[in-house]
């Protein structure tokens, strides 16, 4: 398959770990893939859909204590503590090897173990990085098939470089007390063993394109960021480029996917997806910033999406998608999540994610153990499946970014939008990024998370020195885009949402881009740009007055002012590394609000 001695040495070594009964290599065929999709059903690891409703489509069922990334069983190996920082979970390298290794040796006799030679971004482009992830477990190969571009090419494209990164993954008992996602930047290498969910195995994802791109982003001078891109198109054909980054489930999918309403479909405006989950960015030789987005397709959280919702996600999901920890339904051997429609499979026809028979009569909103779909139950979808997938998504050279926008769910502090008054000023506006925990989740409700950039759980390195990293950054694009902060989460004395939401955010979007281009003046406040109440556009709009609009852009001074130390405890656990800078920043936004 190749001559390169790194990779092959690697393999060599690797498999004398894990001693597989056989070595497959993945070629990116459809032929190879279709035979392991029959293989993966024949031992019930897959299950085939209903093929005329959802052809190319199957189910997969992980194992019940293995549903989600494991934050807390997730490091960076440097060979410095401090390299890695406070945010982040460390080990030292050696000993994460030699503990790893015990784990691994012999993990795959019996098994085999596939080869994937991958590329995030297009095979041959400047963005492009190459991967090989070895795995025992095909619902990995079939995955990444659909997440990454896999293929012989990206070991052409390699040639005799030892310049990819190194994944090794093992199902192996699946055992929790003993799973780890580990990752060591220095060494170009992934280690992930004990799991066979999406976020720990699928190595190109969060483990490649964030943690170990960022660090190598940081030595590079170029950015990987969680970040979804989208291109808004004006009715006279003109397209502008916003990325945004929002903690996760926050609904990143939802805004890249979004459908304008009927005031503006009318006029002729359109949005286009470039990606949902992560954006590459690097200076252009016209001293703009240029995004790709480096994977091939959605991983994204079925339970929510509906026809309403995110019509584009649930069309992109009607064919060659993988199904995970959704309700089947066995009537029609079709699938089901919270939130689809109001037609449950019924008792008798339905499995829940666990693979019990499920009443769905039983079901209680607040009690998430009688859902019939696991709340993190995911699809992995083909980008080019999608309606809206914007023409430049293939782009060797990504797309200009007019915007970058940050966002949280806040009950009260953050209005709808806000803008930064600069580059330092807005790398600030990302550093306190935060969100609060809803009653959804387990826990108190209100509590505010930091979550700067929404990489706290996927910076490969130093949270300070990362905060520095995006400061040199907008020294050196000349034309770097505006930073703006949303919030579309804001709720009323009794808990409800104010703004709408969803579609209605275009409104929101076509503000923040005719500020880009100076079309529109704002109201300066203490912690950035507001708009005029009377510039958000709301006809069309029901429940929405202009006086609704005012209050959704006031500053709440209290609740900021309330932030303050919230923010500097959390600058004070990331540590020393923290640039004077974003101090100055925090001290004089304190000094503006009084
Ligand atoms: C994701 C996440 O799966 O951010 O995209 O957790
Ligand atoms: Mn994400």
């Amino acid at each position: 398959m190749t001559q390169n001695k790194h990779v092959l040495s690697w393999i060599d070594e690797m498999a004398a770990l894990t001693q597989p009964d056989k070595i497959v290599w993945i070629d990116g065929t459809e032929e190879q893939a279709e035979a392991l999709r029959a293989e993966a059903c024949s031992t019930g690891e897959m299950i085939k859909l209903n093929q005329e409703k959802l052809p190319g489509c199957y189910l997969h069922r992980t194992a019940v204590n293995d549903v989600a990334r494991v934050e807390g069983r997730t490091f960076i190996c440097t060979s410095k503590k401090e390299d890695a920082g406070n945010i982040n979970n460390w080990m030292d390298p050696q000993e994460c090897y030699e503990k790893l290794s015990k784990l691994y040796r012999g993990s795959m006799k019996g098994r085999t173990m596939y080869v994937i030679p991958y590329s995030m971004g297009i095979v041959g482009s400047d963005f492009a990085k190459y991967g090989i992830e070895l795995t025992d477990s095909i619902y990995v190969v079939l995955n990444m098939l659909i997440m990454t571009r896999v293929g012989l090419n990206v070991l052409e494209a390699l040639g005799d470089d030892a310049g990819f990164i190194k994944g090794l993954h093992a199902k192996a008992d699946l055992d929790e007390e003993n799973r780890y996602i580990c990752h060591f930047p220095e060494d170009n290498t992934i280690w992930s063993v004990n799991s066979g969910y999406g976020g720990n195995v699928l190595l190109g994802k969060k483990c490649f394109a964030l943690r170990i791109a960022s660090f190598l982003g940081r030595l590079e001078g170029w950015m990987a960021e969680h970040m979804l891109i989208l291109g808004v198109e004006y009715p006279n054909g003109e397209v502008k480029y916003i990325s945004a980054a929002f903690p996760s489930a926050c609904g990143k999918t939802n805004l890249a996917m979004l459908i304008p309403p009927e005031i503006y479909q009318k006029q002729g405006y359109k949005v286009w997806c470039v990606g949902d989950d992560i954006a590459w960015l690097r200076i252009g030789k016209d001293g703009r910033l240029w995004a790709v987005n480096p994977e091939n397709g959605f991983f994204g959280v079925a339970p929510g999406t509906n026809e309403k919702s995110n019509p584009n996600a649930l069309h992109t999901t009607m064919k060659d998608t993988i199904f995970t920890n959704v309700v089947h339904n066995t009537a029609d051997n079709t699938v089901w999540w919270e939130g689809l429609d109001n037609n449950p499979p019924q008792p008798g026809n339905a499995i829940d994610w666990k693979g019990n028979p499920w009443d769905c009569t039983k079901y209680d909103k607040k009690d998430k153990s009688t859902c019939g779909a696991h709340p993190n139950s995911r699809f992995t979808a083909k980008a080019i499946n999608c309606p809206c997938l914007s023409s430049e998504f293939d782009s060797l050279a990504g797309v200009p970014i007019s915007a970058i926008v940050f966002g949280g769910r806040r009950a009260k502090t953050a209005p709808l939008v806000y803008q930064s008054t600069g580059w330092q000023n807005g790398t600030f506006v990302g550093s306190i990024m935060a969100s609060e925990t809803t009653a959804a989740a387990a826990g108190a409700v209100g509590v505010v998370r930091r979550d700067p950039m929404a990489m706290r759980p996927f910076v490969g390195y130093n949270m300070g020195d990362y905060f520095k990293h995006w400061l040199d950054m907008g020294k050196k694009i000349p034309n770097a885009p505006q930073i703006f902060h949303v919030n579309w989460f804001r709720t009323d004395d009794d808990g409800n949402f104010i703004w709408p939401g969803f579609g209605d955010n275009m409104r929101v979007l076509l503000w923040i881009l005719a500020r880009c281009e100076g079309k529109v003046d704002a109201v300066k406040t203490a912690i950035g740009y507001v708009p005029k109440a009377e510039d958000i556009n709301i006809e069309g709009l029901d429940d929405v007055t202009i006086d609704t609009i005012r209050e959704l852009v006031s500053v709440d001074t209290e609740s900021w002012k309330a932030d303050i130390d919230n923010i500097k405890e959390f600058y004070n656990l990331v540590g020393d590394r923290v640039p004077a800078e974003l101090w100055e920043e925090l001290a004089g936004l304190e000094e503006r609000l009084g």
